[in-house]
């Protein structure tokens, strides 16, 4: 049996102002520095050992990994980061406050913009600066892979070939590995490795800063996946997400 251990970052500023964020490179607030500590410390506490860590090229899912792995006392663990586990990308809505959207078009389209499978939001135009063909970060990335908008569907077509070509087969070959990403783009994978529905996945949310084990078999289906952690708390905070996109 292998295990995984799947982190969305610590709370981010967009994530305290409760604004659309995606691929805007925002940073930790103190509170989301405080819950990687925590989560590394969580980790250590219950035996967690990792040879190998992911993160996407965005600071709030990097510094996450840093603060995790040095309250394990375990900087020297290999680091791979890739765009392909950037959070979704936001479109037009990236800055935009949740609530306010939500007053201004309502909850239920809100609810499709952050939750629907298939619909994205209306894309950056091709010269905004959000549009990520401006970001060097990006340069090697082929053109046409680089989304001015995403819905999670889009998103699962870009995390899977990483899981596929990456992080699998770290797994497979005895590796133990630690994923810190986002909201969005960990419940593209999770979608993926339990095989949920475009409906079901609707009703996911996932934490800040909250350990999530994967115990996989031999051919990496998952046999068990959860939290740890005071699971009341963890409760609360998936339903403080699912809140987000509500005009008050
Ligand atoms: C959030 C997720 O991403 O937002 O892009 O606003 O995980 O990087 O903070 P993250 C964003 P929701 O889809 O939950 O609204």
């Amino acid at each position: 049996m292998y295990k995984l251990v799947l982190m969305r970052h610590g709370e981010s500023q967009w994530n305290l102002e409760n604004r659309f964020t995606g691929w805007t490179d925002v940073d930790l607030t103190e509170t989301g520095r405080q819950q990687a500590k925590q989560a590394g410390e969580l980790l250590k506490e219950n035996g967690f050992e990792f040879d190998l860590a992911f993160a996407s090229v965005l600071k709030r899912a990097i510094r996450t990994l840093w603060i995790a792995l040095d309250s394990m006392d375990a900087m020297h663990t290999p680091v791979g980061l890739s765009w392909r586990l950037n959070e979704r990308h936001y479109g037009a809505l990236q800055g935009l406050n949740k609530a306010e959207t939500a007053q201004k078009y309502g909850e239920d389209q809100v609810l499709v913009w952050r939750r629907a499978y298939a619909i994205a939001p209306d894309p950056v135009a091709e010269d905004d600066p959000r549009n990520p063909r401006f970001d060097a970060r990006y340069a090697r990335v082929p053109a046409d892979q680089l989304p001015r908008t995403e819905c999670l569907q889009d998103t699962v077509a870009r995390v899977v070939p990483f899981w596929e070509e990456s992080i699998a087969p770290a797994i497979r070959s005895g590796r133990r590995v630690l994923v810190t990403a986002h909201g969005n783009s960990l419940r593209a994978l999770i979608k993926h490795l339990d095989g949920i529905s475009d409906e079901d996945i609707v009703h996911l949310n996932i934490p800040t800063g909250q350990p999530l084990v994967y115990e996989l078999d031999e051919n990496l289906r998952p046999i068990r996946h959860y939290y740890l952690g005071d699971q009341e708390a963890i409760a609360a905070q998936m339903q403080a997400v699912a809140n987000q996109g509500k005009a008050q």
